[in-house]
């Protein structure tokens, strides 16, 4: 029993309250904060971690930082009262903004950590929500914001169950092992020749601390990333005393505006999209775009995704020494195909006479492992210690695999209802035969890369939708079948249809290696329109 071993056991708990919501990460965080400013008084926050900060409670791999501006990326930053050190945070100081919501808006009192929940069952007008600590909780509503980037994804390497040396995930840094602290050395690695298989996001933030202080370091690349500038820098507090209030907001929507294309604010423009080339700055503040035919505009893409991928190669040769390692840290595919990353100390990395590149694209990756080896094309690599920097089993989450089931109206399983058409939504949120419950994610709506943007506006939309049930008297809230199937009409319609990608991209965005991609599930005009149609949505009948 993993509990037990944790130290932390309790009494099984049995009580009522107004909300539960699944999930402790910035999801749930904000559905309890918009909750609360809707009134609601027992809002139970149910987390499988000793904490709040989801990916950032888990995530404490050293050189772990947020690749978004950290003045957009961090929420609530007015309502908590906080100003961001850096321009990207690093990953402790997002985890204790995470706490700060959590007191700020007094979501601890009810929280239950290190509880997981087992099951959601409707049942004569309100939730039953069962745990692995065998509460049973009661509540009106249920929000559920489980996340999609919590099972650690282990690569499947022959022998990697005889490799007799340590091993760990990165989100799960053994720091007993590896010594110091989420921003300090890692002593314990100097007498250890260490390998990282791995070489996405989290891989390049990795691999410049462990280079620092292991006494070898082995990386294990499949696919070279595109490592971009990163220039980070202390927040500027003239800047930050010059904010007016309401910045937040304003800042997040011009963000959100400028990335998916509908900025018309050319400095702000010409600001964001330096790093792009002027061109598609241009082209994306006269909106010119809308009048462009598609075809055509499919050729501006390209041709502007060649030149910034030949800049990225660029760098490659100007910042690492040997010509050979260079060649192989290039990046060969579309700007898109892969998540880009930022750093201006991964590349740097590979010039210390103590790292080496093994790249295992050839050979279709790491061969096998040995009781004490690497394995790649017949050359073993002996290492101490492995750490898999190998990302997550991505885009499901456990709604969506069946490891939470639902039971709605009449005890329908809602997994068992959405298997032969797909999910059934009304805007992502919520469906019929499933009162009062509520979705946050990725589901039939418009995802946006400042995910807690995207999460703040559908907590925001759920905590409004829940306020008016309640002035209206209403006891539950579901949409009509009717609704559904016109916004899986609307999905169906407007998903944007990527077919380069498929072709060219292999492997995909999230190293989904092997599995179909499934229809497209999200609202093609984006993010700003989707939010906009749910702002109307609340304000009609
Ligand atoms: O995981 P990944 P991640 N043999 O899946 C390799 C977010 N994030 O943890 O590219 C050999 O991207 C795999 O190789 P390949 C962000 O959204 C955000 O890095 O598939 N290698 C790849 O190199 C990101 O997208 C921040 O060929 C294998 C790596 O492992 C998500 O988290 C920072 C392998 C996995 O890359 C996950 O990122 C960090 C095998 N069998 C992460 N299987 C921010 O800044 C996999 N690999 C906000």
């Amino acid at each position: 029993d993993p509990y037990v071993e944790s130290g932390f056991t309790r009494e099984p708990l049995t009580d009522r309250v107004d909300a539960v919501v699944v999930g402790g990460g910035f999801g749930g965080l904000l559905a309890g904060a918009r909750l609360r400013q809707a009134g609601l008084e027992r809002i139970r926050i149910v987390e499988k971690a000793g904490d709040f900060g989801g990916t950032w409670y888990w995530n404490r791999y050293p050189g772990i930082h947020c690749d978004i501006e950290s003045y957009v990326y961090l929420p609530l930053l007015e309502e908590v009262g906080y100003m961001p050190r850096w321009k990207y945070a690093p990953g402790e100081e997002i985890r204790q903004h995470a706490m700060a919501i959590g007191r700020t808006f007094d979501l601890y009192t009810d929280a239950l950590f290190q509880t997981g929940v087992r099951e959601l069952r409707w049942d004569d007008g309100e939730w039953i929500v069962r745990t692995d600590r065998d509460d049973e909780v009661r509540a009106t509503y249920v929000v559920v914001s489980n996340g999609t980037l919590d099972h650690a994804k282990l690569p499947r390497i022959p022998g990697i169950e005889d490799f007799a040396g340590h091993t760990f995930h990165t989100s799960r840094w053994d720091y007993g092992y590896t010594g110091g602290d989420p921003g300090g050395g890692l002593a314990g690695l100097a007498d250890k020749r260490v390998a990282v298989i791995g070489t996405g996001a989290t891989g390049i933030q990795v691999v410049p601390a462990v280079a620092r202080d292991a006494e070898h370091l082995y990386v294990f690349q499949r696919t070279p990333s595109t490592v971009d500038v990163r220039d980070n820098r202390p927040t500027d507090p003239e800047w930050a005393a010059s904010l007016e209030p309401g910045w937040h907001t304003r800042r997040r929507e011009n963000f959100q505006a400028v990335v998916t294309g509908h900025a018309t604010d050319e400095d702000l423009v010409a600001d964001a999209w330096t790093a792009s080339g002027q061109v598609l700055g241009k082209i994306i503040s006269t909106d010119a775009h809308d009048d462009v035919d598609p075809d055509e505009w499919e050729q501006i893409e390209e041709f502007l995704d060649l030149e910034k991928m030949a800049e990225i190669r660029a760098r490659v040769d100007r910042v690492v020494d040997d010509p050979a390692t260079a060649e192989l840290l290039k990046p060969w595919y579309r700007y898109a195909c892969k998540r880009p990353t930022f750093s201006d100390e991964y590349l740097q990395a590979f010039n210390r006479p103590n790292v080496t590149l093994v790249d295992t694209a050839d050979n279709g990756g790491v061969e096998r492992m040995t009781e004490r080896a690497i394995v790649v094309g017949g050359a073993e690599y002996p290492v101490d210690c492995v750490i898999f920097a190998t990302g997550f089993e991505v885009g499901m989450s456990d709604v969506m695999t069946g490891r939470l089931p639902v039971y709605g109206r009449d005890g329908t399983n809602l997994l068992q209802s959405w298997a032969v058409a797909g999910p059934r939504t009304l805007h992502g949120f919520t469906s019929n035969g499933f009162p009062n419950l509520f979705h946050l994610g990725s589901l039939q709506n418009a995802p946006s890369v400042n995910f807690t943007h995207v999460l703040d506006e559908q907590a925001i939309h759920v905590a409004e939708t829940i306020a008016e049930a309640r002035r209206r008297g209403v006891k539950s809230i579901e949409p009509t079948v009717e609704a559904e199937t016109s916004w899986a009409e609307t999905i169906g319609r407007t998903s944007p249809d990527r077919e380069w990608f498929d072709a060219e991209c292999t492997p995909g965005y999230y190293n989904n290696e092997g599995r179909p991609r499934g229809p497209r599930q999200t609202y093609g005009p984006g993010p700003g329109p989707f939010q906009r149609l749910l702002r109307e949505w609340r304000s009609g009948d």
